[in-house]
């Protein structure tokens, strides 16, 4: 099977992430030496079945797979017209990142352990803005970026946790990171940025091309069959991007981000996040 990510084919196969567990004493050396660590099997996999649940609940049924469970999350094909854009008030997404349930998941004292180890920090807040994601089939897959580049009116001291809701093997459209690229100098990067041609006007993303960019910066991209309870950390400098969805089970995932107390956060990561906030 081909992976293909915006459409293209990936050239070389990606190779596998390493794999961690919480309790590993060597998290943070590992973190700052791979950029990333994935952590198997952090969260309960039925509570975060549940929240999977909750989410595809909320979408009009002839959105899901006649005979399949809102846990399933598997499409039936159907478009649902007059559903506002993703994220948008009025969409599942929009409702899911201020929804109690959603709150009570992410205040989960799991993931403030392992955002304090990783960051050597005594005590850290989550960024309000956290952003639910979710592809069905198609070739349509977050391109390669860095987080800073979105987050860079505060500290790179930061740590972001992609939570797949639900099993994410790589055909599902899981995150794939660029192998060593948190040590590349920026300019590097930001060469790149000038001349990345799909989104003129926006500096951020680097391509949409994953074979293009590993060309440019060298390393394998890297990715893992997601389970759901486990849990991809990543610095803000380290390059990732995503895989298209080509099954019926649909990608669900949530991006949620630590930083220590002491200091500064982007100022525009402190409202919740809205798919026309513009940031
Ligand atoms: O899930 C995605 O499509 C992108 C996620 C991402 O870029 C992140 O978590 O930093």
């Amino acid at each position: 099977m081909h992976l293909t990510s915006n459409g293209i084919a990936l050239d070389l196969p990606p190779a596998a992430m390493r794999e961690s567990t919480a309790d590993d004493p060597g998290l943070r050396a590992r973190f700052l030496r791979d950029g990333y660590v994935l952590l198997r099997g952090l969260l309960d996999r039925d509570t975060v079945l549940r929240l999977r649940s909750h989410y595809f609940e909320m979408f009009d049924p002839s959105y899901l797979a006649d005979g399949t469970r809102p846990e399933d999350g598997v499409w039936s094909g159907r478009e649902l017209y007059g559903l506002p854009a993703h994220g948008v008030p009025g969409h599942p997404a929009h409702l899911m990142v201020r929804s109690r349930e959603f709150e009570r998941f992410t205040r989960e004292s799991r993931l403030i352990d392992v955002a304090q180890r990783l960051l050597d920090a005594d005590e850290v807040m989550r960024l309000p803005r956290q952003i639910v994601r979710h592809f069905h089939k198609g070739p349509r897959a977050s391109r390669a970026h860095t987080d800073f580049d979105y987050l860079d009116r505060g500290s790179d001291h930061v740590v972001t946790m992609w939570i797949p809701l639900g099993d994410c093997p790589a055909a599902t459209g899981g995150l794939a990171y660029l192998e060593g690229s948190h040590r590349l100098a920026k300019e590097r990067l930001d060469v790149l940025k000038l001349i990345c041609t799909d989104r003129p006007g926006d500096p951020r993303p680097i391509s949409h091309d994953l074979n293009w960019t590993q060309r440019q910066l060298g390393g394998h991209w890297l990715t893992a069959d997601y389970r759901a309870g486990d849990v991809a950390v990543h610095s803000p400098h380290l390059v990732h991007a995503t895989l298209d969805n080509t099954t019926e089970a649909m990608r669900l995932s949530a991006d949620v981000r630590y930083l220590p107390i002491t200091v500064e956060p982007d100022p525009r990561w402190l409202d919740r996040w809205s798919g026309d906030d513009g940031n």
